[in-house]
């Protein structure tokens, strides 16, 4: 409808941009990665939420424009920052499963993902777990051609489908991603502080990153730095910023 039409039109008239969100490493506690999230500011409506836009840019074959406006950003932001590399090791990026589960589209976003010299040695694919389910061959298929091509690929959301453990049996994952759910109830369920220790303990096991996401409290921090996870990110360490508060923060962690 009306909005599918103004969505087409930000995406042309590149009225989508992008905000970062720090990962950090919780041996160094230093930023060691982030993830790009997009936002659409819309003229009059504000800042419209992807959880939105989204849904709409899947129904419409409109992802793959999107993800390349994404690259395109956060290659230009970047490279001109200059902190790829140094401190960051990983630049994620979210694909949806509309995306995901189409090859051509993928193997079109590979070559764009290349076309960007100084970004796509740090390209991490995050996909929701759920959106590996559909087709786990040719899931298989898909993530083993992007990690030819030397990106990486994680779990989104890890633990919230029925499929976890087949994933990890299956799929050559780089990292996961522990759901929030688990690191809110953290501090005070013992059962999914069990949970969670598991995870990272087979994760480990098999060479896997382990990133917690949703960390809201210094003490849920504590926690999963005890365990042993790699990775945290979430409010309490950094919210998702425009470009030039993510180098003040980069700074300040010096
Ligand atoms: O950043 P925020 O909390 O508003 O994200 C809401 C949802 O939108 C999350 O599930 C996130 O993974 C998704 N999302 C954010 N940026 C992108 C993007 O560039 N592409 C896709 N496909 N999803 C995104
Ligand atoms: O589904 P995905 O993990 O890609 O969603 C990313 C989004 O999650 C971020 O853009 C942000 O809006 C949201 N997010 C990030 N950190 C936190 C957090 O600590 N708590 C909550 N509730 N949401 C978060
Ligand atoms: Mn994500
Ligand atoms: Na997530």
């Amino acid at each position: 409808r009306q909005m599918v039409l103004e969505l087409r039109k930000a995406i042309a008239d590149s009225q989508l941009t992008v905000v970062y969100q720090p990962k950090y490493d919780l041996h160094s506690l230093a930023v060691s990665g982030i993830e790009v999230l997009v936002r659409w500011k819309h003229a009059t409506k504000g800042f419209i939420s992807p959880d939105v836009f989204i849904p709409l840019a899947e129904d419409h074959g409109l992802t793959s424009a999107i993800s390349k406006l994404v690259v395109a950003k956060a290659a230009e932001e970047l490279g001109q920052a200059g902190i790829l590399g140094q401190p960051l090791q990983h630049v994620s990026l979210n694909v949806s499963a509309a995306e995901f589960n189409n090859a051509d589209e993928m193997t079109a976003l590979t070559n764009f993902i290349h076309q960007h010299q100084q970004l796509s040695p740090f390209i991490r694919i995050e996909i929701t777990e759920t959106a590996t389910l559909t087709d786990m061959r040719k899931s298989m298929e898909i993530i083993a051609n992007l990690q030819a091509s030397g990106i990486t690929f994680s779990i989104d959301d890890f633990g919230t489908g029925y499929t976890s453990l087949a994933m990890l049996k299956d799929l050559t994952v780089d990292e996961i991603k522990i759901d929030r759910s688990f690191v809110a109830e953290l501090e005070h369920d013992a059962r999914s502080r069990t949970i969670i220790n598991a995870i990272i303990a087979m994760a480990k096991s098999f060479d896997i990153h382990v990133v917690a996401e949703g960390v809201e409290t210094a003490n849920q921090l504590n926690i999963l730095q005890q365990l042993g996870c790699h990775q945290a990110q979430g409010y309490y360490l950094g919210r998702p910023m425009p470009i030039s508060e993510l180098v003040e923060h980069i700074a300040q962690d010096k």
